[in-house]
């Protein structure tokens, strides 16, 4: 599999996050850009807005409940609107690399589309993944990710303030302020604003404080996540369901829960014997 060259290494362990260009082909781009358009249309499940239930961010975004859906697309748990879904699980040119970066005993944690809209409603969100917990835990220099995200861009952000995804370099080592009376925004110091073309894919960890800027451009801002977390803290956003077994590979079965046996207490803690081998795809050791 392929390893993160020398300088990547550096910029990793030194910013926090790659990118890498032209991840996607432009053919592949049209094509996802047009399947949000076409899961849009049909049912599935965003985060919910304005009632009493956990839903993270949004709930710090009093303008949220007010963009209507063609402002605003969040579906979550991809993979059952098509094998395509599927198969950017373990995309070898991203995927690779985020072995590389965490090591073999790692699982998806969820799957995500957004769309953000040109609008003056919204002025952006600044966070952590992982909820409330992973703002107060940063591991060690030398020691991989708890759990870290591929961003896929689908539309330009070459200029700022297109939506771009906007990041705190280095804040997954160092505390930010972030119980500050003024709540950390994408304008605060720090701060920077990827600048990607359709195609390119960011990797950053959880722990890094990020989040999409304003659009003041003329056209939505498209993007696809897949989130990868250490095994024994296992997905967030979906279950295997037996459709979506058929279209995997041992190894994206493997990546989306299956561990092969069925569940037990204690699955989960430790990997399966064959961990190594289903996710660095090699052949059975004896
Ligand atoms: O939309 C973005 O730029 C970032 C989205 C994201 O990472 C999130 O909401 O967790």
């Amino acid at each position: 599999m392929q390893k993160l060259s020398a300088e990547q290494r550096e910029q990793w362990e030194t910013d926090g996050y790659l990118i890498i260009r032209g991840a996607l082909s432009s053919d592949e781009v049209a094509f996802f850009s047009e399947e949000i358009d076409r899961i849009r249309t049909v049912p599935g499940y965003e985060p919910i807005r304005g009632e009493n239930v956990p839903i993270g961010h949004y709930g710090w975004l009093p303008h949220a409940a007010s963009l209507d859906n063609s402002e605003f697309m969040d579906r979550r748990d991809l993979l059952p609107y098509g094998k395509h879904f599927v198969d950017l699980v373990d995309r070898p040119n991203i995927f690779d690399l985020v072995v590389d970066i965490m090591g073999p005993y790692i699982t998806l944690s969820m799957s995500q589309a957004i769309v953000r809209a040109p609008t003056s409603k919204f002025p952006g969100y600044t966070h952590t993944d992982g909820g409330e917990a992973l703002r107060r835990i940063r591991v060690s220099d030398s020691c991989p990710p708890l759990a870290m995200k591929a961003l896929y861009f689908l539309t330009d952000t070459s200029e700022p303030e297109m939506g771009n995804l906007t990041i705190f370099p280095g804040s997954h080592k160092r505390q930010i302020p972030y119980d500050a009376t003024e709540p950390v925004n994408p304008y605060s110091d720090g701060s920077k604003q990827i600048l990607a073309q359709a195609g390119d894919c960011v990797l950053f960890p959880h722990a890094m404080w990020h989040g999409p800027c304003r659009n003041d451009s003329d056209s939505p801002r498209k993007t696809l996540l897949y989130n990868y977390c250490q095994l024994f803290m296992r997905q967030y956003d979906f279950q295997v369901t037996s459709n979506i077994a058929e279209w995997c590979t041992p190894r994206q079965r493997r990546l989306l829960g299956d561990l092969g046996y069925d569940f037990r207490p204690g699955s989960y803690f430790y990997v399966p014997v064959d961990q190594e081998e289903v996710i660095l795809e090699q052949e059975p050791a004896n």
